[in-house]
């Protein structure tokens, strides 16, 4: 276990992808574990570095521009400051949040693929890939779904499948589809480099035995994909949005790099780096990165969702490792999956909740205590708006809330305000004294093991204990009685909060800072009245943080009870908008079917003439980019058509078929053209034209 004391503790959280905002399925995986390690670290006065930023490039990112009908940039600009915006208010404690198309991210993911490349540390490959004949491009990773071939699930996407982590490549999806056009793709070769995963998994497997601590869930996943067999990973792509390929690489390869891309999956950790150089240069000492990226004495540490276990514990290990330079992660904690009322989290289903609209609602230490108690750590977890209420009524507020307030009412009522004394201490006493001074070590040690539910389940004990301690003692009582052990009883209950003051900063900061300044709480190594968290000692905590004689600040309430229409408004809300989403899903799969037309006479019908022709000759019409001229021969005669397809089809499409025709329609002019008659075409819903065909002879009639 790491209770060993690094020299400094790198701290990361995935980079969320700037294509749209933060919900609590990415606060449980990642970001809320990540903060409470690093505040935890910071009260441990360790030298923390906690870095993350948006993940801004790749094909996520480009698959929501083209949906928008947007450029990527456009895209990760708006995303971006509200993604950093909604972390700020959460308190997430970065201390610094990048962004990976800043320059210094290019610079540096340029350079360590550059030095992997004159390490000789890839491969390249010409291969046939998957290409998009209507979108008339390559199909990377996310711009494929198909069947996964491991586990069968239909929705699988080109470099993994969700549903059971595989990681794949895009040509091994069953009956693959293209993700832009729903076209069946097609082969054609294109150059790649490779990242030779195989050849490296003998060393990936000794490191990772080396690996300590690790999670079962996380150990195991690796464990299966080393017996499945590594397979070399493309780290190149095909598409118009990323870190270009260095142009000096591709030249010295022999690779025409026009257009190709460094993978999102090798940049975007490259990311950690970039930002916690950029974080370095902003604090006056631009090459204080490399004490955390390349000092043995780090201690490294990802906090991620499952679905990234892959790129964390084997990918960006391999890069590191070939690189040379860098510290490899010490462990990475990555947590199960979060649902939501018992269902899976889905944004397109609208089954989620937002961090934006949480925050409009509530405060943010309501929901990072809910969440922190019931993180999915070992397996998959659920939230529920009525969890979170009992959550917040009956510990946060009548546990804590009221431990701190009934404690601090008594002091001012009957102490005027300040410490008691503690005299002639009994062994009740003495026993919630020892609780108190064993807490600090004992919650470090489930926050040192990344079991942060307990970490804050251990932390809650303290206000149980003194909840219990209070109501036992009866100070109520003894005021009158025993005025001494009234005295005791309020001096170890302020000792309890003052303790609570530093214990919940990880969980709840906002609410142990007000905590603490209600105490008029001092540091413990400044004297120095509130103050900053990461100067006050984990471990001191456990000691008397009050004199005797100390005067306490006004009790103000910490947490009020949330009333049930609260609750109801929330549940209302992602009920209405999970039913809406529902709707828009009937919506676009009803668009436009065309309303059916009135009934019609037999002798209506009867009066078209409709033949069949051949279509002779189809040419475009100059200066009309919609029309086509077409010859078409009935058989019995020949006719010019001016027909509105050009937008929808090569002349060569339709020269040479046998269509039908409405032979008896009024002729009318066309840019001067007289069109005499009309070709019978279908429409579909998105405007697509196809031509009618038939195998009838020329001049047959169609009825
Ligand atoms: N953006 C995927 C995700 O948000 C990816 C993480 C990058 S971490 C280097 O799940
Ligand atoms: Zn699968």
């Amino acid at each position: 276990m790491a209770t060993k004391d690094p020299a400094r503790v790198l701290i990361t959280a995935a980079l969320p992808y700037a294509n749209g905002p933060i919900h609590i399925g990415h606060l449980a995986g990642a970001y809320l574990p990540a903060d409470l390690y690093a505040r935890y670290q910071r009260l441990q006065g360790r030298d923390v570095a906690f870095i993350c930023g948006s993940d801004e490039m790749g094909v996520a990112i480009m698959m929501r521009s083209l949906k928008e009908d947007t450029t990527p940039q456009e895209i990760v600009d708006r995303y971006h400051p509200m993604i950093k915006e909604s972390f700020d208010q959460f308190g997430m404690s970065f201390d610094y949040y990048g962004r990976t198309t800043s320059e210094v991210h290019r610079e540096t993911s340029q350079d360590f693929f550059r030095t992997l490349a004159k390490k000789n540390a890839f491969k390249l490959s010409t291969d046939e890939q998957l290409y998009d004949p209507e979108a008339e491009m390559f199909l990377a990773d996310r711009f494929v779904r198909g069947t996964c071939p491991v586990c069968g699930y239909e929705e699988a996407y080109g470099d993994q499948c969700e549903k059971c982590g595989s990681s794949l490549s895009p040509t091994e999806l069953i009956e693959p589809r293209s993700a832009l056009t729903d076209a069946t793709p097609v082969l054609r070769e294109t150059t790649h480099w490779y990242l030779p995963l195989g050849d490296l998994q003998p060393e990936l497997e000794a490191w990772i035995d080396t690996r300590e601590g690790w999670k079962p869930n996380v150990k195991g996943q690796v464990k299966s994909w080393f017996t499945e067999g590594l397979r070399d990973r493309a780290i190149t792509r095909d598409v118009a949005w990323g870190v270009p390929v260095p142009e000096d690489v591709a030249d010295e390869a022999g690779v025409d790099g026009k257009g190709k891309v460094i993978y999102v999956w090798f940049d975007a950790p490259i990311g950690y780096i970039s930002a916690t150089k950029e974080w370095a240069a902003q604090t006056g000492a631009p090459e204080r990165w490399k004490e955390y990226w390349q000092q043995e004495d780090t201690q490294l540490v990802h906090f991620i969702g499952k679905d990234n276990i892959v790129f964390h514990c084997l990918m960006f290990p391999a890069m590191l490792m070939e690189h040379g330079k860098y510290v490899l992660p010490e462990n990475v904690p990555a947590n199960e999956f979060l649902n939501l009322e018992g269902e899976k989290l889905s944004t397109s289903r609208g089954w989620a909740v937002w961090l934006h609209e949480y925050l409009e609602e509530f405060p943010a230490d309501l929901l990072r205590y809910a969440l922190a108690a019931t993180l999915p750590e070992t397996k998959d977890a659920d939230f529920s708006w009525t969890d979170f209420q009992t959550r917040v009524n009956s510990e946060l507020a009548d546990v804590l809330g009221n431990f701190v307030n009934r404690t601090m009412t008594f002091a001012h009522r009957f102490f005027d305000g300040q410490v008691p004394p503690l005299k002639q201490v009994n062994e009740e006493e003495q026993a919630v004294l020892n609780a108190l001074e064993e807490a600090p070590a004992r919650i470090a040690q489930a926050y040192e093991a990344y079991r942060m539910r307990e970490a804050v389940f251990e932390t809650m004990q303290v206000a149980r204990l003194g909840n219990k301690f209070f109501n036992d003692t009866e100070p109520w009582h003894t005021r009158k009685t025993e005025p001494q052990r009234a005295a005791n009883t309020i001096h170890i209950c302020l000792q309890l909060c003052a303790a609570l003051g530093v214990l919940l900063d990880p969980v709840v900061p906002d609410s142990a800072r007000k905590l603490r300044s209600m105490l008029h709480l001092t540091d413990v190594r400044s004297g120095e009245p509130e103050t900053a968290p990461s100067e006050r000692g984990w471990m001191e905590a456990g000691s008397a943080l009050l004199q005797e004689g100390h005067e306490v600040g006004e009790a103000v309430i910490l947490f009020s009870k949330l009333e049930d229409d609260r609750i109801k408004k929330q549940i209302d809300k992602l009920n209405k908008r999970a039913e809406e989403a529902m709707e828009s899903a009937v919506d676009e799969k009803q668009k436009a079917y065309e309303q059916a037309k009135e009934q019609i006479e037999y002798d209506d019908f009867v009066k078209m003439d409709l033949r069949v022709g051949t279509v002779t000759l189809a040419e475009p019409v100059p200066k009309a980019d919609k029309l086509l001229r077409l010859e078409v021969d009935l058989g019995y005669e020949e006719r010019q058509v001016v027909a509105g397809i050009a937008e929808h089809m090569e002349p060569e499409e339709i020269q040479g078929k046998k269509v039908v025709v409405v032979a008896n329609l009024k002729p009318r002019k066309l840019f001067g053209l007289e069109s005499q008659g009309m070709v019978l075409m279908s429409e579909d819903r998105d405007g697509a034209l196809r031509v009618i065909t038939t195998a009838g002879e020329n001049g047959a009639v169609v009825r």
